[in-house]
């Protein structure tokens, strides 16, 4: 197996097509967007990643990565597009009942279909975007069907199919995705085990880790599972935080000396979980079992409410001032990284734009936002000047790293830092 096809160049279709071409293989790097694949064929990378522009040039420079706007001939085939969620807007919501958000597959669905013309006997198509359990099975395997070959797993196939295909989720964390990608274990789901060899054989290039073959509707939920398992937690530790506050404890210490005992390990409070994994991929889980999954619900409520609530302190600690001007720092989901999809960030500072505050955002990651181009500051001085509060939104190294009493300032601004990021003065 030489030439890989690797469709959607973003956070994780980039890196893997990288990967594999410069482990020696032939890689076609597929994005249905003319801007990413324009900036990409002129040596620029559109994606903040430690080490990623690297990759890509090493990789665009050994000629073994080509940049096209569709899929062409290759042996193997990966599917690295978004799934994202939608708000189901039908009359149940309407009329006042929960929305439960469902993933909407058009991206998985057209990818697929693009390369069906291509797909050649002993093809290996493999899915790595995270989908609802049973995807790779009830809605990739019809389609990769019309190719009119035996496709391994679907109904009336021979026993040996002639196209293999595998579910292969990655795991990779936003801001370690290089080092994740080599060294985390790789789940490799087949629809049988000779697609599941395959696909491992194919990740083992690069994959320093075990690779776990599984069948492809286990590997779906292992994902899943483990996006969940992180969102109810960081849920719990959410509850924690409005629990101290309503008995009047500090909860950063409350919580070092929980955890101080040896079987318990609670996450971090902030003002809520963004980014376009762990805010999302619960749903997919309460999706294929909405009435056994009360609490995956609950805690996505739970955290989806934290944006609201640090606009509650902000109304409660600034009640007493006239015309304050909230100086917000950090806008992206989480620290050092530019994504700002579901950012409680962002849902903060536009709560407080609504509420009729005066605000200047600064993220020294983001220079546009739709909506919020008013209250983008250039710099974390200009954020600063004329402020009555900041309001530490996230913890980017830029604020972590400050001097203590840097915020503050000489003007002794109230200062509230939802990550518990800053450095303390020194106790006198
Ligand atoms: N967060 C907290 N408290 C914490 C930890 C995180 O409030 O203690 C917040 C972060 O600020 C952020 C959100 O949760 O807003 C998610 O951040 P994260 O660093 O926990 O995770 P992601 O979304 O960047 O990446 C996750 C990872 N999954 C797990 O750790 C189980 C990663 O391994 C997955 O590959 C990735 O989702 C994905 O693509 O699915």
């Amino acid at each position: 197996m030489s030439r890989i096809c690797v469709l959607g160049l973003g956070y994780i279709g980039l890196p893997t097509a990288a990967m594999f071409a410069t482990h020696g293989f032939e890689v076609i790097g597929v994005d249905i967007n003319g801007h990413i694949v324009e900036t990409l064929s002129n040596g620029d990378v559109h994606i903040q990643e430690p080490g990623l522009k690297t990759l890509v040039r090493a990789a665009l420079q050994s000629g073994n990565l080509r940049i096209a706007g569709e899929p062409g001939p290759a042996d193997a085939f990966i599917i690295a597009v978004p799934t994202p969620f939608e708000r189901n807007t039908g009359p149940a919501c309407r009329s006042g009942a929960t929305s439960r958000p469902s993933a909407d597959l058009r991206y998985v669905v057209s990818a697929a279909e693009s390369v069906v013309p291509h797909l050649r006997p002993r093809s290996l198509v493999v899915l790595e975007s995270t989908v609802p359990p049973r995807t790779t099975v009830e809605v990739l395997l019809p389609i990769l069907s019309r190719c009119g070959l035996s496709v391994a797993g679907a109904p009336g196939s021979s026993d040996a199919g002639q196209i293999l295909v595998a579910h292969c989720p990655e795991r990779v964390l936003p801001g370690r995705i290089l080092e994740e990608l080599v060294r985390n274990d790789r789940l490799v789901g087949g629809v049988d085990r000779a697609s599941a060899e395959a696909a491992g054989a194919l990740y083992a290039s690069f994959v320093e880790g075990e690779t776990l073959l599984t069948d492809a509707t286990t590997a779906e939920t292992v994902k899943l599972m483990e996006n969940t398992y992180r969102d109810v937690n960081i849920a719990l530790a959410n509850e924690f935080s409005l629990v101290a506050q309503r008995v009047g404890i500090d909860v950063w210490q409350a919580i070092e000396l929980a955890n101080r005992h040896p079987r318990v390990n609670i996450l971090r409070p902030g003002p809520g979980v963004g980014g376009h994994c762990i805010a999302v991929d619960p749903w997919f889980l309460v999706q294929a079992a909405p009435d056994v999954t009360p609490l995956i619900q609950v805690a996505r409520q739970v955290n989806d409410s934290m944006p609201a609530r640090v606009v509650e302190q902000v109304r409660e600690a600034l009640k007493r001032v006239d015309r304050p001007v909230i100086a917000c720092l950090g806008l992206t989901y989480k620290a050092d990284v530019d994504d700002v999809r579901e950012s409680p960030s962002v849902q903060v500072v536009r709560h407080l734009v609504e509420a009729g505050y005066s605000v200047r955002a600064f993220d020294p990651y983001v220079r546009h936002l739709d909506g919020l181009e008013g209250v983008l500051a250039e710099s974390l001085g200009q954020a600063l000047a004329g402020a009555s509060a900041v309001l530490v939104l996230t913890d980017h190294r830029l604020f972590r790293e400050l001097p203590p009493g840097a915020l503050e300032g000489a003007e002794g601004r109230l200062v509230l830092d939802t990550r518990h990021c800053l450095r303390s003065q020194p106790r006198p």
